[in-house]
């Protein structure tokens, strides 16, 4: 553990989880216990203490003893949600530039810039389980750490902007309304903002959809072409089947997770499909049909060896995406030298008054 990592889990652990968002950012009900961890009680009244927590459903904060395990289970999490809200920039900032209006450059800067904010919320929130973003970011870049596989999809035309805020953020949305009651205090409450933000990114994608489908014959071909190349990468978003999902089973036991990959995904599917249906697209996929007595759409199998392709590094845009992660990260540290000879300056000026 690095000398600031330490620091920093000294200071999460001497702090509450207010300092990390702010008591503005708790809802009334949403108050952690701060009664302080028994740390000299043995392990077993420790992990019995810890399995009351989650059992009746009260938050675990950072200064509160947890296993191991769960530590880094949360901060697995946590980190590949941060670098996949960074790196999702990605492929809608490459439409900043050409956005078809004035009108539609603002809203997406302002969408592009609300995913920074998010990344920044959950580094944050994963800090205080005892890392630091540095050492996170530096797993990203040698490879250890994944992010979202839906991220190295080339956006190739103004309808795969629609089609990211529509389907990406609305894949989004349904598995991050679900983590609003994970456990771990402090991503539960980053997730409440989040959800709210994503949300209207959802509609603004879809705006786009709805537009474009009403448009010329051009235009609606481009957006059921969006919806073509995005459809099934967005299923791909909610992880492996339940079956072959390594994490799950524990996740879903500390309440990390709280519903499974499949039962999110189907939820999207339920949902979308109808949106598509409304503005006059057809989802890329024969097998897709209701099933009266289950009460949920049957939809085709998800190519899984393209998954997998792609989480091992070898989707259509991962080294472009890490190699422009990594030179913006090298053209930014003389902001952040200077960020930190400023701070000094002015620590040095406050002690010697
Ligand atoms: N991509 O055992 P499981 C967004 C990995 S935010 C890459 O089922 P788990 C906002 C998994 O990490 C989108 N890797 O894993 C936005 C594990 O590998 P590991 C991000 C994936 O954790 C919108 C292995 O496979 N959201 O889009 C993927 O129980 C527009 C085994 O899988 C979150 O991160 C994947 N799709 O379930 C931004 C939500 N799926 O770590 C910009 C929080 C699985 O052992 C523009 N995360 N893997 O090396 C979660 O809910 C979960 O982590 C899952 C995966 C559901 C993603």
């Amino acid at each position: 553990m690095s000398e600031k990592s330490e620091r920093i889990v000294g200071a999460a652990q001497a702090d509450s989880a207010g300092a990390v968002f702010g008591e503005a950012e708790r809802s009334a009900g949403d108050v952690p216990s701060r009664a302080p961890s028994p740390r000299c009680a043995p392990p077993e009244a420790l992990l019995a203490a810890f399995d009351r927590k989650v059992a009746e459903e009260s938050r675990i904060e950072p200064g509160d003893w947890m296993p191991d395990d769960y530590r880094k289970g949360v901060l697995r999490q946590m980190s590949q949600h941060a670098h996949s809200e960074v790196i999702g920039m990605q492929p809608e900032g490459n439409w900043i530039t050409r956005a078809p209006s004035l009108h539609r450059k603002t809203i997406l800067m302002a969408k592009v810039q609300d995913e920074a904010g998010h990344g920044l919320y959950l580094y944050s929130a994963a800090e205080t389980l005892g890392t630091s973003r540095d050492d996170m970011i530096a797993a990203l870049h040698a490879g250890k750490a994944k992010y979202a596989s839906i991220f190295n999809y080339p956006s190739l035309t103004w309808a795969d902007v629609g089609a990211i805020g529509w389907l990406v953020d609305g894949a989004a949305i349904v598995n991050q309304v679900s983590l609003q009651r994970t456990s771990y205090g402090p991503y539960s409450r980053a997730m409440v903002r989040i959800c709210k933000e994503e949300s209207f990114h959802q509609r603004q994608g879809y705006q786009i959809m709805m537009v474009l489908a009403r448009g010329s014959a051009e235009q609606k071909a481009m957006a059921q072409d969006a919806l073509d190349r995005w459809w099934w990468p967005s299923l791909m978003m909610f992880g492996p089947h339940d079956s072959e999902s390594a994490h799950s089973a524990k996740s879903m036991q500390w309440k990390l997770k709280r519903e499974s990959n499949d039962t999110l995904r189907q939820r999207f599917v339920d949902q979308t499909v109808p949106q598509a249906d409304i503005i006059g697209l057809t989802v890329p996929d024969p097998e897709l049909k209701w099933n009266e007595e289950l009460g949920h759409y049957d939809f085709g199998e998800i190519d899984w060896a393209e998954f997998m392709q792609v989480i091992s590094g070898n989707g259509p845009c991962n080294r472009q995406r890490l190699a422009h992660h990594i030179r913006a990260k090298d053209d930014g540290q003389w902001v952040r030298q200077a960020m930190h000879v400023f701070e000094e300056k002015h620590r040095a000026r406050r002690q010697a008054a």
